[in-house]
């Protein structure tokens, strides 16, 4: 079934060179609503948790390095067909193929370092949504 939610991050590089307000700015223009927002940093077990499904790809502990280096920014979003939307918004996961008018495609400095994470699928974005956020802090 189809929600109008979805789970985001802005990651480690993007907290770090003062971007927040920029890659917000660009999700409530684009019309998503902001439900739950926290700022924290992951562990390497937190990372590796998130990421476990790439746990076989060559660059997966590099990434667990990179995610849990820095604070980050986690939130759920709201909006109609909100996942699909979403990935829209953010662009291709390398940057040197993001769209003009994405967030990669401003923010993003490499592959790894990419600025934002967007769910891929409505059930993930219930499951990544509920990795940092209890129900009293969602409105
Ligand atoms: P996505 O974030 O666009 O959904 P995924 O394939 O799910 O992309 O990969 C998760 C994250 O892992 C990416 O956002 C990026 O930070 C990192 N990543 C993916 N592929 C590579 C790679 O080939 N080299 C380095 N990092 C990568």
């Amino acid at each position: 079934m189809a929600t109008n939610q979805t789970f985001t991050m802005i990651k480690p590089d993007a907290v770090q060179d003062n971007h927040i307000g920029g890659i917000t700015q660009m999700m409530e223009a684009d019309g998503f609503r902001i439900v739950s927002l926290k700022k924290t940093r992951l562990t390497p077990e937190r990372a590796g948790e998130f990421y476990a499904v790439h746990k076989e790809r060559p660059f997966y502990n590099d990434l667990v390095k990179y995610m849990s280096s820095g604070p980050i920014v986690a939130m759920i979003l709201e909006k109609e067909n909100a996942v699909a939307d979403f990935r829209k918004l953010i662009g291709a996961t390398n940057p040197a193929n993001a769209e003009e008018g994405t967030i990669r495609k401003k923010f993003a400095k490499s592959m790894e370092a990419n600025a934002v994470h967007g769910s891929d699928s409505d059930e993930n974005a219930q499951i990544e949504g509920d990795f940092f956020f209890d129900i009293d802090e969602r409105f």
